[in-house]
């Protein structure tokens, strides 16, 4: 018969008196980490859950990605340019914001900035008398859609690039986007750096960039090099199975891990921050328009798998459309939008759990189980002060079918849930639907097809005393593809 071999950090780790494996972290800590709350302005961005990037500039015309500043601002043409066009479609698909690329890398400003001469002011576009962001900034307030900017940090055209005159240069102008186009509901700052003409690398000043934003627009949430919103960490639109918005305080940028918020973190962080995530991807290959691409929009089932594994993990999506020469959303993206709105309808129209009775392992005063059926995101269900794992059941009154699931927290009062089970009672006993981690503000479950008259959700691992919003069971629209 074989020996069994323990390995030496395995015996070492049993004679180590009082060790603990990685993720047995004291409840104190647990209960710190389940008590960071969003700001205000965090909770209306989250709220939003799907908007619109817009990648529009010279590189349109050029049929670049990234433009060297040395573009004339003449190739800047678009001959049929609607603002509105791009609005209506965003209103049509559900999207709540439109972010442009008032300036990209390339330094090319689409507002007729007072700081440069490298802008729409010198395009045969309107004669030089147009103004992208105005137009873009007016058809979103026409169309009831939150507005926000993209102001390239790096900057290939700009000759003070690679200097602190720079830094003076790239404020002027976030002032000039944040006081002359009326609410700015997110500012998008990646951390590209390069050198200037000095051969110099260019240091950022982000504790004076952030300070304009607060001041000209404090319900602006900032995005990326900022601390209000992170970058999720890829350009696929995916968030992690497990994605807290509760995390060690980091330096920006470094936020990419893929287990990040794990509990192991928790207990060595010195801050603890909400820092949630946002999933940027582009509905095409690239992120500007190439007309080679207009085949290559991404598939209704791309687009789906995309949504559910952002909006419904925990943060928000940010679906770039790029406009055409014309200066128009092209025909190719606008029908796939309108696809993929119609199967989130269809597929989320009923939800056959609300109303329905419900009742939980226990609830505490002012915080019924049926708060989470009742459709109201004022109200949660809570069980009894420090109960940890804990069950409600809802009862469908009569056979029905569903294969999505959709929880939320309460996460206005932190993101607690650790895990979860989805149960169908089958007449006999309680049999596994789906099990997962995290929630958050939403989790969407996809599942086979179960017919079942009773449901349970049941909390497994919470950090604190869970807070549930919101419960739903949907059947898939027919038109989703297989
Ligand atoms: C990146 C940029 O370098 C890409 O061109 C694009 O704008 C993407 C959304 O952010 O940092």
């Amino acid at each position: 018969m074989a020996r069994m071999v323990i390995p030496l950090g395995l015996w070492l780790l049993l004679a180590l008196p009082g060790a603990r494996a990685a993720d047995d972290v004291p409840r104190e800590v647990l209960r710190k980490a389940a008590r960071v709350t969003p700001t205000a302005q965090q909770v209306a961005w989250q709220e939003l859950e799907f908007t619109c990037f817009v990648h529009f500039g010279v590189n349109t015309f050029t049929g670049n990605e990234w433009g060297d500043g040395k573009e004339s601002p003449r190739v800047f043409n678009p001959t049929a340019l609607d603002a509105r066009q791009w609005a209506a479609t965003c209103k049509a698909a559900g999207m709540n914001l439109l972010i442009l690329t008032a300036k990209h890398h390339d330094g090319f400003c689409l507002w007729p900035s007072k700081y440069t001469e490298h802008s729409v002011k010198h395009s045969p576009w309107r004669n030089g008398k147009g103004d992208v962001v105005r137009e873009a900034a007016e058809a979103c307030r026409q169309f009831g859609l939150k507005f926000g900017v993209y102001l390239s940090p790096w900057d290939r055209h700009e000759r003070t690039y690679g200097s602190d005159a720079y830094n003076t240069y790239y404020k002027n102008q976030l002032r000039e986007l944040l006081t002359e186009y009326g609410p700015i509901a997110e500012v998008w700052w990646d951390g590209a750096c390069g050198e200037g003409p000095n051969g110099k690398r260019q240091v950022y000043d982000w504790e004076g960039y952030i300070a304009v934003v607060r001041q000209c627009q404090p319900d602006a949430v900032i995005f990326g090099m900022g601390p209000d919103v992170r970058w999720v960490g890829n350009e696929d639109g995916l968030a992690r199975p497990s994605e807290w918005s509760v995390l060690p305080k980091r330096g920006p940028g470094d936020q990419t891990a893929a287990d990040l918020g794990h509990r192991k973190y928790l207990a060595a962080a010195k801050d603890l921050v909400w820092y949630p995530a946002e999933c940027d991807v582009s509905i095409r290959p690239g992120w500007f328009y190439h007309p080679e691409q207009d085949d290559k929009v991404k598939s209704l089932a791309h687009l789906l798998d995309i949504y559910y594994r952002s909006v419904g993990r925990n943060s928000v999506l940010l679906l770039n459309v790029p406009p055409d020469r014309r200066g128009l959303f092209h025909e190719n993206d606008v029908a796939r939008l309108k696809e993929l709105r119609a199967v989130l309808d269809e597929t989320f129209r009923t939800n056959l759990a609300r109303g329905k009775p419900a009742r939980a392992t226990s609830a505490a005063p002012g915080h019924p189980a049926g708060a989470v059926v009742d459709g109201d995101k004022a109200t949660h269900w809570a069980p009894d002060e420090g109960v940890a794992e804990a069950a409600v059941e809802i009862d469908l009154g009569a056979p029905a079918t569903f294969d999505r699931a959709m929880i939320q927290e309460q996460y206005p009062l932190g993101q607690r849930v650790e895990q979860f089970a989805l149960e169908a009672w089958d007449g006999q006993s309680w049999k596994p639907v789906a099990q997962a981690t995290t929630i958050g503000a939403k989790r969407l479950l996809r599942f086979p097809a179960v017919t079942a008259s009773r449901v349970r959700l049941r909390i497994l691992d919470s950090r604190d005393t869970p807070t549930i919003r919101e419960f739903g069971l949907y059947k898939a629209s027919p038109r989703e593809p297989k």
